[in-house]
């Protein structure tokens, strides 16, 4: 294992740089543990050890040789009070990478060791400062892209998701515990709480626990922004839209079908989201290879895409060229669009997609129909609330999801009668998937993943 080397010294004191590389105001260095007073003061010129906890002090910031390296404030943070929950010494220095990688250097020089990425996170986890979904939001936090990211990450920091999950285990518990009970005194039976009792009280949490998980979809749109492909049959004016979104020239257009032969890929950011914006070769039976190849690429895009813009010529309508192209995109996830409005067109045809737009990419006219309408297939159900518990992580999806599966098992189980073990077996399944959120019993591998993602220095 890289990150968590066998086995973790708790107390170990570890040094990084904890502000971003390059030139700025001010540049910190972060010490944290047993040993953080001792290293600094043997690099600080003010009796650090007289110092009360949460206070700054001003002084000069020498290596071991006694060159003076910069003057610098430091700050220091004792004991459990600390972020990391051991003592902690914070160097602000001047800005800029130099500086603060000497200081860095008399730091390491002093005796700490350098911190591998997220370990200081790894040690308020250890020293129960956070639970592992808080952990996670801090990563979160400082990766957040927009402003409901952040609302998102923010309270999962606050523990707001962490207190939901301890509500579920909570009562989960008491019915485990009740099992357990019948286990041993099976001729009482389920003494607590009668059958249906206990199938209500779990069908009860079951869909909470669902409504919780249907947050992924909004929390994946928040955390991870949205795949936006355009696609459609040459010469429609993919290309040209590409272009009208991003407000610049970023893709070839010409009036020669199949201009675009690759993948044009570009970040957009639109109603306070992130789109990674696809434009793809037009579809049509082509015989270049290079065309074909270019095609199977914007099929495979468009079933990647999280949302399709099928953009149709309406100075031309309907050809069958389009319609076989319809049959094979997903029309949940897509929006028509009739392109092309300022030219002539007859009454454009009704088509079985839920979603349309008229518009013209060339003259520009209609996009803000077709921002607005993306924003109504993407939030379906509404746009979040600034304090709605989202679940925006991958491996939390995965461990509701297996809570669910199990919970299930054991309404079932109870409906068709089957023994307490096996139901008791189940239910310790679904608190040991809902601990996995928060970081109980979770190995060390699922460890040692989840903080070297961190930056260093967090
Ligand atoms: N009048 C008018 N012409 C347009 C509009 N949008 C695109 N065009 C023209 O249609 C032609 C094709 O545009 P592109 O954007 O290259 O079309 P495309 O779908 O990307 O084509 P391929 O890359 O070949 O698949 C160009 O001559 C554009 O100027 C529009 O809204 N109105
Ligand atoms: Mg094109």
């Amino acid at each position: 294992m890289e990150f968590i080397h066998q086995p973790y010294q708790p107390g170990e004191t570890i040094a990084a740089i904890a502000t971003p590389p390059g030139e700025g105001g001010v540049a910190i260095i972060r010490i944290s543990g047993k040993e953080a007073l001792d290293v600094a003061e043997k690099i600080f010129s003010g009796p650090i050890r007289t110092y009360k906890t949460h206070t700054v002090h001003f002084g000069t910031l020498s290596n071991l040789s006694k060159e003076p390296i910069d003057e610098v404030l430091a700050l220091v943070m004792l004991g459990k009070r600390s972020f990391t929950g051991e003592d902690t010494v914070e160097i602000h220095c001047h800005g800029g990478s130099l500086i603060a990688r000497r200081v860095l250097e008399a730091v390491l020089g002093a005796g700490a060791r350098a911190a591998r990425p997220g370990e200081f996170s790894f040690k308020a986890f250890i020293n129960g400062k956070i639970d592992l979904a808080q952990a996670e939001a801090i990563q979160e936090l400082i990766c957040a892209k927009n402003e409901k990211a952040l609302d998102a990450a923010g309270n999962q920091l606050k523990g707001r998701l962490s207190e939901k999950i301890c509500s579920f285990q909570k009562q989960l518990t008491q019915v485990a515990a009740i099992f357990e009970a019948w286990i041993d005194f099976p001729e009482e039976g389920l003494e607590f709480m009668t059958m249906e009792e206990v199938c209500s009280l779990l069908e009860g949490i079951c869909h909470e626990m669902q409504c919780l998980l249907t947050t992924f979809h909004n929390g994946k749109i928040l955390h991870e922004g949205i795949a936006l492909c355009l696609v459609g049959c040459p010469n429609v004016g993919k290309s040209s839209l590409m272009n009208a979104l991003l407000d610049k020239e970023r893709a070839i257009v010409s009036h020669i079908p199949g201009t675009t032969r690759d993948i044009v890929e570009d970040n957009l950011r639109l109603n306070g989201l992130n789109f990674k914006l696809v434009d793809t070769a037009g579809i049509r039976n082509a015989e270049d290879i290079i065309e074909i190849e270019g095609i199977r690429r914007s099929k495979e895009a468009m079933n990647n895409a999280d949302l399709i813009l099928l953009v149709l010529d309406s100075s031309i309508g309907v050809t069958q060229q389009d319609l076989t192209l319809m049959e094979i995109i997903p029309s949940h996830k897509t929006i028509v669009i009739w392109n092309k409005t300022d030219l002539p067109h007859s009454p454009l045809p009704s088509i079985n997609f839920p979603h349309c737009v008229e518009l013209s990419a060339k003259a520009r006219l209609g996009l803000e129909l077709l921002h607005e309408k993306i924003d109504a297939v993407i939030w379906n159900e509404g746009p979040p609330t600034r304090e709605e518990i989202l679940i925006t992580n991958i491996r939390h999806k995965e461990a509701l999801t297996g809570a669910i599966g199990f919970c299930r098992a054991v309404i079932n189980g109870l409906k068709n009668g089957v023994s307490p073990e096996f139901l008791s077996s189940d239910m310790r399944q679904t608190l040991k998937d809902l601990g996995k959120i928060i970081g109980v019993n979770t190995t060390e591998e699922v460890l040692s993943s989840i903080f070297s993602q961190f930056c260093i220095g967090k």
